[in-house]
C-alpha cells in the first residue's frame, strides 16, 4: 500500500503566538527570547517574526546581536506555558486527521494518513483542510509537507514555508533530492557535512551515487542510513509518543487480601478505568499485564497477547482474570493490582474482517454503556463485576 506521510510546522511559532495574542504586535518585528539589555543581554534569541527574519534575525542568535540590527524591535521573553496550550490546541486538531500522529518538537509533528485521507478527499487535499482547520481554529499558519517517507515530508514543508503546501509523489522523490544539499537530509548534522564535503559530497544526487562501503567504513552504521536515504530510502515510521505506549491502572487494597472475591472487583474496576483511557486517545492494545505486589511486596508481571488488539472493557477484564488465576498465587496475600495495556496501536489500523467470536456483541454492550456515561457522568453505571 502506498504510504502517505505528511510533515506539519508551524510558522514563527512563538513569536506568532505573540502577534495573535496582542493585535498591536502585527506587521512589527517581534524578537523571543533572552532580555536584551539595550545590547548587553547574553542569552540568545529563540525565534523571530518573519518581519524580523528580512534583518537576518533567526533563532540562536546572541540577543545582543539581534538587538544591535533592529534596536526599534519588540522583544519579548518566552511564554512556555502559553506554547504549549496552544500546540495542545493544534494537536487536538491532528488527531483528527488521523490517530497516526507522532510529535517531534513543540510546533511540529508528522502524521501518517495513508488510512485516513479518504475521509478528506485524496491526500492533497487532506493537507489542506488541515492548514485550513488550523489557520480557523487558531489564527496561525502552519507548513506542511507530504510525501511518500519521513525525510521527503519535513524538506516538503521547510521548502514550503511560511504558510505553504508542497507535496512530493512517490514517482518525483528521486529528482526532488537529487538537486538538495546534503545538509537538507535529516540526520546529516553539521560534522557529517563537514567530512561529506571533504570528499567532494554536496548534493543528495553525489551521496546517491557514492560508494555505500566506503560510507559505512566512515560512518559506521549511519553511513548505511545516510546512503539509503540519499536512494529515497527511509525506514522510519510514524510512531506515536512515548507516552502514548501504555497505559496502565493500579489500586492497593485497604487491607492485604487472597479473597477473590475482593480482587475481582478490582480487576474489573481497573479495566474499565484502562478502556476508558484507550477509548479517549483512539487506541486499541495489543497486549494485557497484571501486576501483582504480594504482602512482602515482592512485585510480580503476567502479560498475554491478545487475538485482536482492543479497547473494549469485558475483553480487558477477561484477560486480566485469566492472568490472575493462572498466577497461582495460593493462599498468599495481595496488596497491589495493576492493570496495563501495552503494544498500543491507533485505532482502525488493524481492523480484523472476520472479528473474535461474540467479540461484536460485547463491543455494542460497552458502546451502550458509553453512551450512557458521557450522557449522565461516568458513576452512572457499573458493570457487575465492579460493584
Ligand atoms: P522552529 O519550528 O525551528 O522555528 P519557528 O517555528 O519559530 O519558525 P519556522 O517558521 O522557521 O518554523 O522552532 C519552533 C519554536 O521553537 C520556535 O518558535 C522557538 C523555539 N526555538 C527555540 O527556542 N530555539 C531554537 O534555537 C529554535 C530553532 C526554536
Ligand atoms: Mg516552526
Amino acid at each position: 500500500m502506498e504510504k502517505y506521510i505528511v510533515h506539519i510546522d508551524m510558522d514563527a511559532f512563538f513569536a506568532a503566538i505573540e502577534q495573535r495574542d496582542d493585535s498591536s504586535l502585527r506587521g512589527k518585528p517581534v524578537i523571543v527570547g533572552a532580555d536584551p539589555q539595550a545590547g548587553r543581554g547574553r542569552g540568545v534569541v529563540s525565534t523571530a517574526s518573519y518581519e524580523a527574519r528580512k534583518l537576518g534575525i533567526g533563532s540562536a542568535m546572541p540577543i545582543a546581536e539581534a538587538y544591535r540590527r533592529c534596536p526599534g524591535g519588540v522583544f519579548l521573553r518566552p511564554r512556555m506555558s502559553r506554547y504549549n496550550q496552544v500546540w495542545q490546541n493544534i494537536y487536538a486538531i491532528l488527531v483528527q486527521f488521523s490517530p497516526l500522529v507522532e510529535p517531534v518538537s513543540i510546533d511540529e509533528a508528522f502524521l501518517d494518513i495513508s488510512n485516513s485521507f479518504p475521509l478528506f478527499g485524496n491526500p492533497a487535499e487532506t493537507c489542506l483542510k488541515l492548514k485550513k482547520k488550523i489557520l480557523e481554529e487558531t489564527g496561525l499558519t502552519a507548513s506542511v509537507g507530504l510525501a511518500p517517507v519521513k525525510m521527503a515530508a519535513k524538506i516538503a514543508s521547510d521548502l514550503s514555508k511560511p504558510d505553504g503546501f508542497y507535496q512530493v509523489e512517490k514517482k518525483d522523490l528521486l529528482k526532488f533530492l537529487a538537486p538538495l544539499g546534503i545538509e537538507k537530509l535529516w540526520g546529516v548534522g553539521k560534522k557529517s557535512q563537514k567530512i561529506l564535503n571533504s570528499i567532494g559530497i554536496t548534493k543528495i544526487k553525489d551521496l546517491a551515487r557514492a560508494d555505500k562501503e566506503k560510507l559505512k567504513k566512515i560512518f559506521g552504521k549511519n553511513g548505511g542510513h545516510l546512503w539509503e536515504l540519499a536512494q529515497g530510502i527511509d525506514r522510519r515510521q510514524v510512531e506515536l509518543p512515548e507516552e502514548a505506549k501504555s497505559i496502565s491502572n493500579e489500586l492497593t487494597f485497604s487491607r492485604d487480601t487472597s479473597d477473590y472475591g475482593k480482587i475481582e472487583p478490582a480487576l474489573s474496576k481497573l479495566s474499565e478505568q484502562v478502556s476508558t483511557r484507550l477509548k479517549k486517545q483512539n487506541l486499541r492494545a495489543k497486549n494485557i499485564s497484571l501486576k501483582i505486589r504480594l504482602a512482602n511486596f515482592s512485585t510480580h508481571s503476567r502479560t498475554m497477547r491478545l487475538v485482536k488488539a482492543t479497547n473494549f472493557y469485558q475483553t480487558i477484564y477477561e484477560a486480566a482474570k485469566k492472568l490472575c488465576y493462572g498466577f497461582g498465587f495460593g493462599d498468599k496475600k495481595i496488596r497491589l493490582v495493576g492493570v496495563k495495556a501495552e503494544n498500543l496501536i491507533p485505532e482502525g489500523l488493524n481492523d480484523s474482517l472476520f472479528q473474535e467470536a461474540g467479540q461484536a456483541k460485547k463491543e455494542k454492550m460497552d458502546q451502550a454503556v458509553e453512551k450512557i456515561r458521557t450522557k449522565f457522568g461516568q458513576n452512572s453505571i457499573w458493570r457487575g463485576g465492579s460493584l
